[in-house]
């Protein structure tokens, strides 16, 4: 195809309760999404950079102006466009994954659409169906993390994972294990807010059973999550630190991490997130699908991801109410603690025009 237009849609979308990390405290979301129209069909693909560069150094308006001067001109120029070609034409502006793979995703949901053909189907997911697990914020007090944990088990969710950082780490891992017993799948997640001097600290999760620590340490730090893990014996898996199948190579060869969480966003695209699969799936290194609070958008291109043989944990893809009273797409539910993989053609759903409307802040429409 070639691309006739594209549109930048700004979205603020409330949050159910507000989602505190180790980075911050977020009660909106804020993000970008991206319409591609082309000669015979259009698709969306949802940024997943957030308002603030706090989780990476990504933030909402550096990817809108990324994409308008450099990404969305170098692609109009393109005569033949699909998926493959949009990695090739981008390689040489460095960086801005999440900008990069929300363009790569809004063509490919196009090209999947003018071939009526599923980005299920393209990625080669194997299931109909992906367990949930849920992702739970760093709370107030223990007795109000164990009721927000106790309702999201009450939901069906088949995994939860705790933020954590220091000062709130052992206690609530303690409490949640003392109230929902050692068969519920815990595991915890730091965003980077430790050093390889906290090994010591970090040891005492031992006990606890926990499938994983994520990314305990700063993204650079590859080295220090390998001696972590020599430290340690719960499993050390990397979200930030993962930006490529190549770091994912030589994070698993260096010793750093024994699990991986895949974020289509933070690497740049659906298809260097398989391509992150396939190393890990050579290595046995399990993988699960991370998530940024997407919507319904992000969220069924990420389901179909997650139903790849080699994602073998539960993944941070909730229901929609986990994060919003009422999502842009047709909301996603928990039935038996998973959700449905999407098998309509493209990503498989569609914002809906009313709700895109009531959360819609600014569109931009890109000359091509
Ligand atoms: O580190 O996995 C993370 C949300 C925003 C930014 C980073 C992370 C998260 C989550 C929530 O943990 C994942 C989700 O439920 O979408
Ligand atoms: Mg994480």
């Amino acid at each position: 195809m070639k691309l006739t237009g594209v549109e930048l849609h700004r979205i603020e979308m409330p949050l159910v309760a507000p989602f505190r990390t180790s980075f911050g405290t977020q009660t909106t979301r804020t993000s970008l999404l991206v319409r591609a129209v082309g000669t015979d069909s259009e698709g969306w693909g949802e940024c997943v950079a957030m308002a603030d560069p706090l989780y990476s150094s990504e933030y909402v308006d550096g990817a809108a102006d990324v994409l308008r001067r450099f990404f969305v001109p170098a692609l109009a120029a393109v005569e033949r466009l699909d998926a493959a070609a949009v990695g090739p034409a981008l390689v040489r502006f460095h960086g801005h994954r999440m900008a990069k793979a929300a363009l790569e995703t809004a063509v490919l949901d196009a090209e999947l659409r003018a071939g009526n053909r599923s980005l299920s189907r393209e990625l080669g997911a194997v299931h109909d169906r992906v367990p949930a697990g849920v992702s739970v914020g760093i709370m107030a007090s223990v007795p109000q993390l164990l009721e927000a944990v106790g309702n999201y088990l009450d939901e069906g969710y088949l995994r939860i994972k705790l933020k954590i950082e220091p000062g709130w780490d052992i206690e609530p891992v303690t409490a949640v294990r003392e109230r929902f017993g050692d068969d519920v799948l815990l595991q915890v997640d730091a965003n980077t807010a430790y050093t390889v001097a906290d090994a010591r600290h970090l040891a005492r999760l031992d006990p606890f059973d926990l499938l994983l620590i994520e990314q305990p340490l700063d993204e650079e730090d590859v080295l220090g999550h390998a001696e972590l893990a020599r430290q340690i014996r719960t499993p050390v898996c990397l979200d930030e630190s993962i930006t490529s199948a190549r770091a994912a190579a030589a994070a698993i060869r260096l010793g750093a991490c024994s699990i991986i969480n895949v974020k289509p966003g933070r690497v740049g695209g659906y298809l260097e997130a398989r391509r992150i699969h396939d190393v890990c799936v050579a290595h046995g290194v399990p993988v699960w699908c991370g998530g940024m609070l997407e919507t319904g958008l992000g969220r069924a291109a990420n389901v179909a991801l997650a139903a790849l043989p080699g994602f073998t944990l539960p993944g941070d893809t909730s229901a929609s109410s986990r994060y919003y009273q009422t999502d842009i797409t047709a909301p996603f539910t928990l039935i038996d603690g998973h959700l449905q993989v999407p098998t309509g053609p493209g990503i498989g759903v569609e914002p809906l025009q009313a709700e895109l409307d009531a959360v819609t802040t600014s569109v931009e429409r890109l000359a091509v």
